[in-house]
């Protein structure tokens, strides 16, 4: 087959993008935003992952082109970003209809799309089959249709694109079983050929069960937290049982996977969700859950003004430089609408200014702050955490040993 071209090189486009070149295949990435594609050509990464920057010089030594321009060619890959409509709770398809009509616009006869982004089920049957149509071309000749969700897990992202198992979704198998042999070239885990609507509603199910998982977890903290009891003890414990493993609860789930898939069901299916609702209530309560918590423990410690209280960590989650949906931002916003705009705030992962009263070094941010609240488990703070012996902590990720005292969750 000719070029691959891959549409959207975000956090799981330039990663795949970049693995299918660095395994012999001839691969240009495309993306409309120039200044990324014009840091990509001048050989810097767009984001920090373990691993990235071997892989990065890896495929551009293989030949990997980074363009703002669609090739023509008879096999795509589109890994575009899918937010959801903030009233409905549906998908927005916008950023992938826009992708396939360009594609179809450029394509050679017979050409494979396949669409990796993360989709509702059913989006490919409403929103994509018709485009096909519209532009003239016949389904199943001059185009195939297919799905391809992947599950790499930001911070191992490297490892697990070649380590996991995937799923490719065609409704006709032999276009499933071709876009597998592409995946195979990299992917060492088991690839399971099912029809489209079954992968679509697989990698909304899989972010679905891990929320649902964690919500449980996040509410059992607020019940050990009105009766005085460990969470963390209590979960240890409960996990002993060979058939229960709960989740760690925490400050609230952000990312743009297990915050966001979620919704695509309860869009689709207002009448049914009930747990899926629940999860999503619980996990986005927590910020101010955490936001209540801060209160007490300043009420408790005498401690009159937020310009004391210091806030680690932006990013959604530990070792990683992405602050989508993160639970910081979350509770900085509850904050605000509080007027409280004087707190501390720190990230080593997040080096150019995002918020107000941002610090760039740990120790600068400590001076200030009396009351520490770690939002996020970097390794940094678990390696340095000594120096939070004279602080008062709250620590919501369970991580802190050191402090004159030590609150938690
Ligand atoms: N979190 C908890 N407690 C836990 C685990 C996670 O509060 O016990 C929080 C994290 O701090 C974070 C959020 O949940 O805020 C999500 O983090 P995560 O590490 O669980 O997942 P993501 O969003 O980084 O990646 C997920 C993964 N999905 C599953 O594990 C089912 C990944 O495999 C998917 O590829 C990815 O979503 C995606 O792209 O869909």
């Amino acid at each position: 087959m000719g070029v691959l071209n891959v549409i959207g090189l975000g956090y799981i486009g330039l990663p795949t993008a970049m693995m299918f070149a660095a395994h012999g295949i001839e691969v240009v990435g495309t993306d409309y935003n120039k200044k990324l594609v014009d840091t990509l050509n001048n050989g810097k990464l767009t984001f920090e992952e373990e691993g990235l920057e071997e892989l990065f010089n890896k495929a551009v030594s293989e030949g990997i082109k980074f363009t703002t321009e669609y090739m023509k060619t008879d096999r795509y890959i589109i890994t575009v970003p899918t937010p959801y409509l903030s009233d409905t709770k549906k998908i927005d398809p916008v950023y992938v209809v826009k992708a396939v009509e360009t594609v179809l616009d450029h394509c050679e006869k017979g050409a494979i799309v396949v669409i990796e982004s993360t989709i509702s089920p059913g989006t490919i049957e409403k929103f994509v089959k018709p485009i096909v149509k519209e532009k003239g071309f016949t389904l199943g000749e001059d185009i195939h249709l297919a799905h391809a969700p992947e599950r790499i897990i930001p911070g191992r992202m490297v490892v697990e694109l070649e380590n996991n198992s995937r799923t490719i979704g065609a409704d006709e198998r032999e276009v499933g079983e071709e876009i597998k042999s592409w995946y195979q070239s990299f992917c060492k885990g088991e690839i399971v050929v099912t029809d489209i609507k079954t992968a679509e509603m697989s990698k909304v199910v899989e972010n679905t069960f891990r929320d649902i998982n964690i919500a449980f977890a996040n509410e059992l903290a607020k019940m050990c937290h009105r009766e005085g009891m460990d969470v963390y003890e209590l979960i240890r414990i409960a996990n002993k049982h060979p058939r229960v493993n709960i989740l760690q609860p925490g400050p609230g789930v952000g990312g743009h996977c297990i915050s966001v898939d979620p919704w695509f069901l309860v869009g689709d299916y207002p009448d049914i969700v009930n747990v899926v609702l629940g999860a999503r209530e619980v996990n986005d309560s927590m910020p101010q859950f955490v936001f209540d918590r801060i209160h007490e423990i300043m009420r408790e410690n005498n401690i009159k003004d937020f310009s004391k209280v210091g806030l680690y960590g932006l990013t959604y989650k530990e070792n990683v430089d992405d602050m989508r949906e993160s639970p910081t931002e979350q509770l900085l916003h509850i904050m605000y609408k509080y007027n409280i705009d004087n707190v501390k705030i720190y990230d080593p992962w997040i080096k150019d200014d995002k918020v107000a009263n941002q610090y760039h070094d740990l120790q600068s941010f400590l001076e200030e702050a009396e009351l520490v609240i770690v939002l996020v488990g970097h390794s940094e703070i678990r390696e340095k955490q000594e120096l939070l012996s004279d602080k008062i902590v709250y620590d919501t990720r369970n991580i802190i040993r050191y402090g004159k005292k030590i609150y938690k969750l």
